[in-house]
């Protein structure tokens, strides 16, 4: 490496690695490695998966590349000969934020699984030149900012490959653009994103305006553009059809090249449908194969044998339903088939619950999914049995084949390795490096769980992943927490459902206790990290609050010594690589029923933190690997919460009319300390909301809430009791390694040999 380094930087820079700055080095070692994974020898098969997904939140790669390389060790070991760290060179790195939560960064640890197990797979995307907004805090509120990603230094390379795309008014001609996969000690795939050079950064306005109705220069200039109108909601047509025709385009060419029948397409291809953003590719590959000669019936055949479906959420806002207007405008040529899909379904099945076309001519892209796909999954035990007894009850009557369960996972190489790198040496040194290449050998913990010593090792590197944060935050936001507090956090997209109110008023009712003078036997810090949709009020709402209150602390001295609250601005990848390491608490406390998995409870768990959550999407699945004593399980349960909407038996009005406390913390939101220093319209309202609809029942949950969590924190005081939980965590995370993730998809959907 340090022979790689030198001459590439000697001839980009004529520079030597002594007298290079942290961005020449970046660069350089951006190169080495780029030319390192272009030598790896590459995946193949005869079968090729295609993983069409509309975000990969990749975050930034050096790291991870170098890890799978199997030259980290030594790259961090050269710079340090010459006074460099590789974390610090990494802040070079742009961080590609190409997704907005859990579904695209599970895409993204996807692909490094597959790479990892041999599997010959690639992704399939859009190269939008601005990820998610970048999330600026003004006046105690979120303000979005353009975040451009691509420098002349990039993981991407552009290709030949290019292909016409038509839509009703105009033909685009598209650009892939090619970032290497490499998996850890094994070969190498793809994600191709697609792009348009007409594209033009130049039209963007104010902070994230732009002109929605300019296709040719806005089609991948944004990440989930804004669709609270009909231009958004366009534009996401034109974006969706953009990546999938590419897409289908790509899969028949390639299994051409392999010398592929095309009427036995699903012997050499199998498509995976991330969520229903991909689904025109159904429709578009039908399309493409009878303009190939197939008829109509084989085609469809085929593709059905073809292409999988995963369900990523219950959220009835999040199930797309397009007008067939919208469609007859963005992509004409795609109506006929989706109209002889639609009556071919209808024949079969003339219920109109699993109808592709409902009666106001809306297309349910998920029905299309189901009846031409061969496969169905949910991504925690729990969603699937949901979407099996309730969302999707009609369908796995007439399907019941099609349904299979695939609980979500993570890449320990980016969630551990890279992420706490010192809990990864100190893994190997007690249990050896197996752990690695199969997470399942993280049991091997588990017999150090009545080891003080172990524990007070683990509570070292976890002391000293808290300094690394309070350092960052105090760089980063200028504030400055304890170390020695108990780290709680609750970091994700802000969201109803997620209740971060619920937490918020668990910050008020500490706050009250302090004032009343009941200290905490250790002081607590709240940290909350997330990014609300631009056109979500109430998610604003919640922000301003929490913002609020960490106002409100802050500049009590009686209160601040014991309790903290921050709200870590612009939460990403890379910050959650920072935050995780640190957390003592995970917060998972989304309304039982509603969370189809989340990902962030298996990050913390492997990281030593404890959850404290509701019986929810993998909760539930946590709490039965590791126990009660090892876990703070609170409220209602998805079947009581199920039956509370069909009977429309929740009112918050009762419960804040009924119990002082309830109406106390309640009150506290347009109380004279919060009114004085933030915006009475938001404050009212959230509280407005809260006390009359509460769509997501944190008043249903708020009081068991705080009970688990002052039972949680009042445990910390027994270090040897929390060091076995953290035991027991770390060693029972191995279950939920994207590997095992991986290998369940091909042995049960994709069958993909390896070779
Ligand atoms: C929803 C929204 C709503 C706000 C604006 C932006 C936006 C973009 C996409 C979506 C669809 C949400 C689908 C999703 O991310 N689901 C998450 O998928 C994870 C991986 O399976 C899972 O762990 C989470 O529980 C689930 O919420």
């Amino acid at each position: 490496m340090e022979q790689l380094l030198a001459s590439a930087l000697e001839e980009m820079y004529g520079k030597g690695i002594a007298q290079a700055s942290k961005e020449e080095l970046y660069s350089a070692l951006l190169k080495v490695t780029k030319e390192k994974m272009q030598g790896m020898k590459a995946n193949t098969g005869k079968k090729k998966l295609y993983y069409i997904s509309a975000e990969f939140l990749i975050g930034k790669l050096l790291s991870n590349n170098l890890i799978n390389l199997g030259l980290f060790e030594e790259t961090k070991e050269v710079l340090k000969k010459y006074g460099f760290d590789l974390a610090k060179i990494e802040e070079a790195e742009p961080e590609p934020s190409l997704g907005n939560g859990g579904l695209g960064r599970l895409a993204a640890c996807f692909l490094d699984s597959i790479a990892t197990l041999g599997l010959y797979g690639d992704g399939v995307g859009l190269n939008y030149h601005d990820g998610l907004f970048l999330q600026k805090f003004r006046e105690k509120k979120q303000y979005e900012d353009k975040n451009p990603w691509i420098t002349k230094d990039t993981w991407l390379t552009r290709t030949e490959v290019s292909f016409p795309v038509a839509f009703g008014d105009f033909t685009l001609q598209s650009v892939m653009y090619d970032i290497d996969v490499p998996g850890y000690e094994n070969g190498c795939n793809k994600l191709h994103l697609f792009d348009l050079d007409s594209v033009d950064e130049g039209i963007i306005r104010d902070g994230i305006q732009f002109d929605k109705m300019n296709i040719p220069k806005n089609l991948t200039l944004f990440l989930y553009p804004d669709d609270s109108d009909e231009a958004g909601r366009l534009l996401r047509i034109y974006q969706q059809y953009f990546m999938v025709s590419n897409a289908a385009q790509l899969i028949l060419k390639e299994a051409k090249e392999r010398g592929a029948d095309l009427a036995r397409l699903d012997e050499y291809v199998t498509v995976q449908i991330n969520d229903t953003h991909p689904t025109m590719v159904i429709p578009e590959l039908i399309r493409l194969l009878t303009a190939e000669g197939l008829d109509m019936d084989t085609a469809i055949a085929v593709v059905s044998k073809t292409c999988a479906y995963t369900n990523h959420t219950i959220l009835a806002e999040a199930l797309e339903k397009w007008p067939v207007s919208y469609l007859r405008k963005a992509v004409p040529q795609l109506l006929p088939v989706i109209y002889e899909l639609d009556a071919r379904a209808k024949a079969k099945y003339p219920d109109e619950r699993v109808a592709i076309i409902d009666g106001q001519d809306l297309v349910h892209m998920a029905h299309i999914d189901i009846h031409y796909g061969y496969a169905v999954n949910g991504v925690a035990a729990l969603h699937t049995k949901i979407l099996e007894e309730s969302e999707l009850a009609p369908f796995y009557a007439i399907y019941p084949e099609k349904f299979t369960n695939k609980t979500n996972g993570i890449t320990f190489r980016r969630w551990l390795v890279h992420c706490n790198h010192s809990l990864a040496e100190y893994l190997d040194e007690l249990i050896g490096p197996d752990y690695r290449r199969d997470a399942a050998n993280l049991e091997e913990l588990l017999k150090y769980q009545d080891d003080p010593e172990v524990k007070e090792r683990l509570f070292d590197i976890k002391l000293a992943a808290k300094r690394e944060l309070k350092n960052y935050l105090k760089e980063t936001q200028n504030v400055e927490i304890d170390e020695n507090s108990v780290f709680d956090i609750q970091i994700k997209r802000l969201h109803e459902y997620k209740r971060q109110q619920m937490n918020a008023l668990y910050a008020i009712y500490k706050y009250k206790e302090i004032k009343k003078g009941h200290l905490p036997a250790r002081p607590v810090t709240m940290i909350f990290g997330a990014k609300a949709a631009p056109a979500y009020v109430l998610a604003k709402d919640i922000i301003h609050l929490i913002l609020c209150l960490q106002q409100l602390v802050e500049e009590d001295p009686q209160v601040r010594p014991y309790l903290r609250i921050v709200m870590v601005e612009n939460y990403n990848v890379t910050k959650a690589e920072k935050l995780i390491p640190a957390c003592d608490i995970s917060e998972q406390i989304s309304l039982a029923s509603k969370e189809a998995s989340g990902t962030g409870n298996m990050k913390f768990m492997l990281n030593g933190a404890v959850t404290l959550g509701t019986e929810d999407g993998a909760n539930v699945e946590i709490h039965e690997l590791v126990g009660d004593e090892n876990i703070y399980i609170f409220g209602a349960k998805s079947r009581e919460v199920i039956d509370l909407y069909q009977t429309n038996g929740y009112h918050p009005s009762e419960l804040y009319n009924q119990d002082s406390q309830i109406q106390e913390l309640v009150d506290f939101i347009i109380g004279k300390e919060l009114l004085c220093m933030g915006d009475p319209v938001s404050l009212v309202r959230l509280y407005k909301d809260m006390v009359s609809k509460d769509w997501f029942m944190a008043l249903l949950d708020v009081k068991d809430y705080i009970r688990a969590k002052e039972q949680a924190l009042a445990d910390y005081e027994d270090r040897d009791a929390w060091g076995k939980k953290m035991i027991v965590n770390i060693g029972k995370a191995g279950y939920f390694s994207s590997d095992r993730t991986i290998a369940e998809y091909n042995r049960d959907i994709w069958h993909l040999t390896e070779e």
